[in-house]
């Protein structure tokens, strides 16, 4: 396998995690596991977004990074002095065309990161029930939390809602809280858990019986662990009709087996970090290339094509969706386009 994506940094000696190593000693930060994988997964960033011509996937993880630097090593070092010793090491380790090229796509990304901590988010989209149901995760009180939500269905509360307005958006901030350093990684992996057991919990209710026609294979990207975002994508879809089978991450001859066995007209792939993209791509020109499967349409998403639409093509897929709700949509149409 590569150790690198792009063809620029193709000609380094070093692979991403000894770079990463180098990027951390010059900067004189402590070699701590969290430090050196936020560093690895910086060099990672850089070259999966080069390697797609994507800056925005960069000033993404640039404005996330910043965040956890400050919370990992408060006032040891600032983002932009990070930024410029790894410009260094590009300059003093590529011949000069690829050190150009590397560094103006730094130069794109920069223009485009927020050097700015998340913003909380507005009371409206976070509402009374979301609020609720992660101030109980967050008090450790996990059968409180699924009561809340058994109690929202009864009162007529959808799934939709539940899924969108209640656990989404609270996996959201938790994600936020933890970026920011207001709770612990310990509290964001109990949260998660506990958002897995509503959704399991939800199970019963998702079933319409009005599936059949529609069907689905979802995977996850190789090396993909966020999980939780997908599972709302099939768990919406199967509500709202569609007939699904997510499988978590496997080769691509399983994943075209399973698609011409289920006989689906969409396969979904969700994509968490920049590092899983050119597994997307190389998993869907293995689909192109089947002819069981000719005809299916692929749908991505996930973080990367949330911050980077453009990635769409690039990967070779018919289309994205940046939510569960906006994913039913375009599941629809997609159909809609075939028949
Ligand atoms: C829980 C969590 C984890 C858990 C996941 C557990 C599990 N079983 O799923 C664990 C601990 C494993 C984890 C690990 C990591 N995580 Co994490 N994680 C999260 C967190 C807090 C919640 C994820 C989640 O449930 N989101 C809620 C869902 C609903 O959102 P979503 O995943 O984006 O999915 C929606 C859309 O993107 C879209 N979608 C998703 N897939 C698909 C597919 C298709 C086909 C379609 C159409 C749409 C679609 O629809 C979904 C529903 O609306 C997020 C915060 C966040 N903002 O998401 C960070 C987050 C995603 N993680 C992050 C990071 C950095 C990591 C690690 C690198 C941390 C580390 N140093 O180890 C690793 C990487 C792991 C890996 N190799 O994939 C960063 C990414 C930063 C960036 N800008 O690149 C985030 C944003 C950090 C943060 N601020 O909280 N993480």
């Amino acid at each position: 396998m590569d150790r690198w994506d792009s063809s620029c940094l193709a000609g380094l000696s070093a692979d991403p995690a000894a770079l990463a190593v180098e990027a951390l000693e010059l900067l004189g930060l402590p070699d701590s596991a969290e430090l050196s994988a936020l560093s690895e997964d910086g060099v990672k960033t850089f070259d999966a977004a080069l390697a797609v011509g994507q800056p925005a996937v960069l000033a993404d993880f640039l404005s996330y990074a910043a965040s956890r630097l400050e919370v990992l090593a408060p006032g040891q070092a600032h983002p932009q002095e990070a930024v410029a010793s790894f410009r260094g090491l590009l300059r003093e380790r590529l011949s000069a065309p690829d050190a150009r090229a590397a560094e103006d796509f730094l130069d794109r990304a920069l223009d485009l990161t927020l050097w700015a901590a998340p913003q909380e988010p507005d009371q409206d989209r976070f509402g009374p029930l979301a609020r609720g149901y992660l101030t109980l995760v967050l008090q450790g009180r996990r059968e409180d939390a699924r009561a809340l939500v058994q109690d929202a269905l009864r009162d007529g509360t959808s799934i939709r809602t539940i899924l969108v307005d209640v656990l989404e958006a609270a996996q959201r901030e938790i994600g936020r809280r933890w970026q920011v350093g207001e709770i612990t990684v310990a509290q964001e992996h109990y949260c998660t858990a506990v958002t897995q057991m509503v959704l399991a919990d939800l199970y019963p209710y998702l079933f319409t019986g009005t599936g059949g026609a529609r069907r689905l294979v979802a995977v996850d990207a190789p090396g993909s662990l966020h999980q939780v975002g997908l599972r709302m994508v099939v768990d919406l879809l199967e509500h709202e009709g569609w007939e699904t089978t997510h499988v978590r991450s496997a080769d691509a001859e399983a994943i075209v087996e399973q698609v011409a066995k289920a006989r689906a007209a969409v396969l979904a792939i969700s994509a968490s970090m920049p590092g899983q993209i050119s597994g997307v791509r190389a998993l869907i020109s293995a689909v192109r290339a089947d002819p069981r499967v000719r005809g299916v349409k692929v749908l991505v998403g996930g973080r990367p094509f949330t911050v980077a639409p453009d990635l769409v093509t690039a990967v070779g897929a018919d289309a994205t969706a940046t939510s569960a709700a906006d994913a039913v949509t375009v599941c629809n149409r997609l159909v809609r386009a075939r028949s």
